[in-house]
């Protein structure tokens, strides 16, 4: 079945772009339908307008309270009537209404070996840890913040000398290869979640080390 995806950022959206190119190139059953932006200066807006792809732009800041910005998130969102939402590189903590209303449908990534450094600045919390491995991890979204079920991860070297921006730039470089991924077999119908534990159902290595 032909499955319509909603992608939610807040800037720059190479996660977005690649996910976007790869279903593109692969022939996915799915179309990107919508970009959302809670920035209106998110770059990767001009992106999707460029590809003909419904870009909106949703100012958190617009809104009186978090709740009523998630309200008029899913508002936008369901105008296109999504199969599944991607948060990719999306900056605002969703609650748990939101949430619910998209439960088994939301997918993130995150900079992170999940569960270790949930939250912001996974890099230099990485970095000072003294780390020897970071890297991404793709989660079904749930109400506590970057715990939902993993479907697949990333590695990569932390190297000598390494800085925020230099760590950071390894482990996106594998973000555009596993997200468009993780995308396609939800897409697909390959992932299957059971007792918390997200499954290939083809086995297919959930794991990249890059
Ligand atoms: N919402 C829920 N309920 N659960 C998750 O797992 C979520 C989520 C919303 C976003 C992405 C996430 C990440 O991958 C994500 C996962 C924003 C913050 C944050 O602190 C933290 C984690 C993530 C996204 N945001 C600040 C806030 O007050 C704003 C920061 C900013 O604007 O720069 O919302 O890391
Ligand atoms: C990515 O590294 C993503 O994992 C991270 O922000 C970057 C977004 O880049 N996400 C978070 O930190 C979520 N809190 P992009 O806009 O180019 O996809």
């Amino acid at each position: 079945m032909h499955q319509r995806i909603v992608i939610l950022i807040s800037g720059r959206g190479s996660n977005m772009q690649a996910i976007v190119q790869r279903c593109a190139a692969e022939g996915w059953p799915a179309t990107v339908a919508a970009v959302i932006a809670n920035r209106p200066d998110a770059a990767g807006l001009a992106f999707a307008r460029e590809h003909g792809i419904s870009a909106v732009a949703l100012d958190h800041r617009a809104h009186a309270s978090r709740e009523a910005f998630d309200s008029a998130l899913s508002a936008q969102i369901d105008r296109f009537d999504p199969h599944l939402v991607v948060l990719a590189g999306f900056m605002r903590i969703l609650g748990a209404d939101f949430v619910g209303h998209y439960a088994g449908r939301l997918l993130n990534i995150h900079p992170s070996l999940l569960p270790a450094f949930p939250g912001l600045h996974t890099h230099q919390r990485a970095i000072e840890a003294g780390c020897k491995a970071a890297g991404a991890t793709v989660h079904f979204v749930t109400p506590e913040l970057d715990h939902g079920p993993i479907v697949m991860q990333s590695v990569v070297p932390v190297l000598p000398g390494d800085d925020e921006d230099a760590l950071a730039d390894r482990i996106l470089a594998t973000e555009h290869v596993i997200y468009p991924l993780a995308v396609r077999w939800f897409v697909q119908g390959k992932l299957r979640l059971a007792g918390g534990i997200v499954y290939q159902l083809d086995g297919a290595a959930q794991l990249l080390i890059g």
